[in-house]
C-alpha cells in the first residue's frame, strides 16, 4: 500500500490533534449510531496516542472493548474532481470507520494501515465528522492472541506476552488526494553486478495503477541528477557506478513513478525511496552486499511514558542516536510492525532491521510458566486454530506489502517465541513459511525461538533460513550462576551451530534496575547486567555460526502487572526515559571498539 505523500500531482492532509473520545465498556455504541452524531460525553483524546495512560484513570487504563475516536475535518477546496482517500496508518487492535452516517471500512490487525477512497461521500470545501470505533480486544482468533474473561467484576483481557496492551489510534491519521487515475502499487528490487571491478546497480520495479496510458520511471540520486530512466509498467533500469545502500550509510535513490495519459501528460507522480542492495544467506553467513554483516543492537519496543505506543518523531530521532552513540548498526521490530516513519528513518540512517509481524505469544507452556497462564494448549481447534491461522497469513500478507521496498529490512520474523516443540506447531508454521517467500522470494525468513524448544526439539527452526535464537541463562535460568549459564549456554549454542545455518542472538538480557549495585555478582544490580552481557559475550565469540546480537531490551518498557514486574520490563540498557545504565556504555565499548 503507497504512502500519502505530497508530490506535483498528490496532496495530504494530517488529521493528528486533538479528538473527541470516549469509551464504550458495555458495547452500545454501535447498535445506538453513536457514529451518526456528534460524540456525547466526549473527553479530549490526542492523536497519535495509546488512550491507557494520557488520563489519570484506571478504567482507562484498563479498559476492555470499544472505544470511540471522533474529529471533524475540512475537505481542502482544491480537491474538486481529486479522488480522495482516508487513511488510518493504524488502529490498535481493528477498527470500524464511518465518514458521516456511512461505515466506509473495517480493520483487523493493530499495526498495519488500512484506507478507502470516499470520494463519493465528501465533498471538496465542506467539512466531515471522522469516527473510529476501536477496540482492543485479543482473542484466540487474533494476532496477538488473548483471553477475555468475564469476571464478577467486569471484562479482564489475559494475553500472552510481556508488553502492555496499549491501545488507540497509535499512528496518523490522513486524508490524501490523488488524481483518479493513479498509481495503486510500485514494487523495487535491486541486485548488483559486477564486471571487471565496475559495480553496476540493477533496480527492478513492477508498477500497479488504475487508468491512465501508460508509466515512466525516473531514477535520481541524492544530488537529484537523473541516473537511469524506464518506460513501462515493468521494467529493469541499470546504475553504472551505483552508491550502495550499506549498513551504516543510508544512500538512498529516488524514484519517479509517473502515470501519463494518451499524450504524454502527468496523470499522478508517486516518489519511491530506493536504497540499492542485495541480502543473501549463505552457509552460517549473513551477507549484505556480499559482505559478511554481524548485527549488533537490540530488541526494541514502540513504548514511551504517557504516549504508550504511539509514534512520535522526538523518540524517533533520539531513539536513532542513541543506537548510533552506543554503536548498534540493528535492531528488531520486536513484537509487532513500527511506524511507517521508523523504517523511512532506518532507510536513511543505514541502521538495518529485521522486521516482525504481530504473532507474539502462541506458547501456553510460556504463558503457564511466565505470564499465570491457564492450561490451555496452544494449536487446538478451539485455541489457536485455522482461523487464527489466516488472520496470521493476512498480518504478514500486510508487513510485506507495507515494507516490501524498504532496504533497511533484510529480514522477516513472523512469529516471536511460537511454541515450536509439536507437531501441531509444525504444521501450523510451514504454509506460513511458504507464504512468506511466495511474497517476497528475496529477502531471509525466519522465526524467533525461545528456550522451552531448545536444540534437538524444535520442529519449525528448520523451516527458516536463519536461527534467531532467545536465551536467558544466567536470568530465567542458572539465574545469579553466571558460571553455570555459561557453561549451559555454550553447549545448547554448540548444538544450533551444527545446523549450519546463520544465528542471530534475537533476545539474551537481565532485568536491572538503575541505581542498585553490588561488589558480587547479584541479579538486578548493574553489574551483574553488565557480567551478564559479557558472559554471553564470550559465549557468543567462541561460535562462528553466531551472526548477530541483540540485546533485549533497547529501553525499559511497560508490561502488564504481576509479580515478576516492578513498574514494567526492566532489561533496558536504557531507562524508559533513555538514560543509559552502566550496561549501556559496557556495549558502547564493545560495539564502537573498531571505529
Ligand atoms: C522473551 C520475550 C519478550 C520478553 C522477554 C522477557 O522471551 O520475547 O517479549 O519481554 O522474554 O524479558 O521476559
Amino acid at each position: 500500500m503507497l504512502r500519502p505523500q505530497d508530490t506535483t500531482t498528490r496532496e495530504r492532509k494530517a488529521l493528528d490533534g486533538i479528538w473527541d473520545f470516549r469509551l464504550d465498556a458495555a458495547g452500545e455504541g454501535r447498535a445506538a449510531g453513536w457514529f451518526a452524531a456528534p460524540l456525547a460525553d466526549a473527553t479530549a483524546m490526542p492523536v497519535p496516542a495509546s488512550y491507557n495512560d494520557v488520563l489519570a484513570d484506571a478504567a482507562v487504563r484498563d479498559h476492555v472493548g470499544d472505544a470511540w475516536y471522533q474529529t471533524t475535518v475540512r475537505v481542502p477546496r482544491g480537491w474538486a474532481d481529486r479522488r480522495v482517500v482516508l487513511r488510518f496508518d493504524s488502529a490498535t487492535h481493528r477498527a470500524v470507520v464511518w465518514v458521516g452516517d456511512s461505515e466506509v471500512m473495517s480493520h483487523e490487525g493493530g499495526y498495519t494501515p488500512f484506507e478507502v477512497d470516499v470520494s463519493s461521500i465528501v465533498q471538496p470545501g465542506e467539512e466531515v465528522r471522522v469516527t473510529a470505533v476501536v477496540n482492543n480486544e485479543l482473542s484466540f482468533q487474533t494476532v496477538p492472541p488473548g483471553v477475555v474473561e468475564d469476571t464478577p467484576h467486569g471484562r479482564r483481557q489475559r494475553y500472552f506476552h510481556d508488553f502492555f496492551n496499549y491501545a488507540g489510534l497509535h499512528r496518523s491519521v490522513w486524508l490524501y488526494a490523488t488524481a483518479p487515475e493513479h498509481v495503486t502499487d510500485v514494487r523495487v528490487v535491486t541486485d548488483i553486478r559486477t564486471a571487471a571491478g565496475d559495480v553496476t546497480g540493477v533496480v527492478r520495479y513492477d508498477v500497479e495503477h488504475e487508468g491512465g496510458a501508460s508509466v515512466r520511471v525516473t531514477l535520481r540520486d541524492a544530488d537529484g541528477a537523473v541516473v537511469a530512466t524506464g518506460e513501462g509498467a515493468h521494467g529493469e533500469l541499470e546504475v553504472p557506478g551505483a552508491h550502495l545502500w550499506a549498513p551504516g550509510e543510508g544512500y538512498l535513490y529516488e524514484a519517479d513513478v509517473e502515470l501519463l495519459d494518451g499524450s504524454g501528460t502527468t496523470l499522478d507522480s508517486y516518489l519511491q525511496t530506493v536504497g540499492i542492495r542485495t541480502v543473501e544467506v549463505r552457509g552460517t553467513q549473513f551477507l549484505i552486499n556480499g559482505e559478511p554483516f554481524y548485527f549488533t543492537g537490540f530488541g526494541k519496543h514502540e513504548d514511551s511514558p504517557v504516549r504508550g505506543k504511539a509514534h512520535d518523531d522526538v523518540h524517533l530521532v533520539n531513539d536513532f542516536a542513541l543506537l548510533d552513540w552506543i554503536g548498534a548498526n540493528s535492531f528488531r521490530t520486536s513484537h509487532y510492525p513500527y511506524a511507517d516513519e521508523v523504517y523511512d528513518f532506518a532507510d536513511r540512517e543505514g541502521v538495518v532491521v529485521i522486521d516482525e509481524v504481530a504473532a507474539v505469544g502462541q506458547n501456553m507452556g510460556l504463558a503457564g510458566g511466565i505470564f499465570g497462564g491457564q492450561n490451555y494448549t496452544t494449536f487446538s481447534p478451539e485455541t489457536i486454530n485455522d482461523a487464527s491461522r489466516e488472520v496470521h497469513a493476512q498480518a504478514i500478507r500486510e508487513l510485506v506489502a507495507r515494507d516490501k521496498n524498504h532496504p533497511s529490512v533484510v529480514l522477516w520474523s513472523i512469529a516471536n517465541e511460537p511454541e515450536s516443540d509439536t507437531d501441531a506447531s509444525r504444521e501450523y508454521f510451514e504454509p506460513l513459511f511458504a507464504l512468506t517467500r511466495e511474497l517476497d522470494p528475496t529477502r531471509p525468513v525466519g522465526f524467533v525461538n525461545v528456550m522451552l524448544a531448545p536444540h534437538g526439539r524444535c520442529q519449525v527452526s528448520e523451516l527458516g533460513d536463519v536461527l534467531m535464537l532467545n536465551r536467558y541463562y544466567g536470568w530465567y535460568v542458572n539465574t545469579g550462576d553466571l558460571v553455570a549459564a555459561e557453561a549451559a549456554w555454550r553447549t545448547e549454542l554448540e548444538g544450533w551451530a551444527t545446523e549450519g545455518k546463520p544465528i542471530i542472538i534475537t533476545e539474551y538480557g537481565a532485568d536491572t534496575m538503575p541505581g542498585v549495585h553490588s561488589v558480587t555478582p547479584v541479579p538486578w544490580t548493574e553489574e551483574y547486567q553488565v557480567e551478564y552481557l559479557d558472559m554471553n559475550h564470550r559465549v557468543f565469540d567462541a561460535v562462528d555460526a553466531v551472526v548477530g546480537e541483540h540485546v533485549w531490551n533497547f529501553a525499559d518498557f511497560a508490561t502488564s502487572s504481576g509479580v515478576f514486574r516492578v513498574d514494567g520490563n526492566k532489561k533496558g540498557a536504557f531507562t524508559r526515559d533513555r538514560r543509559p545504565k552502566a550496561a549501556a556504555h559496557a556495549l558502547r565499548r564493545r560495539w564502537t571498539r573498531d571505529r
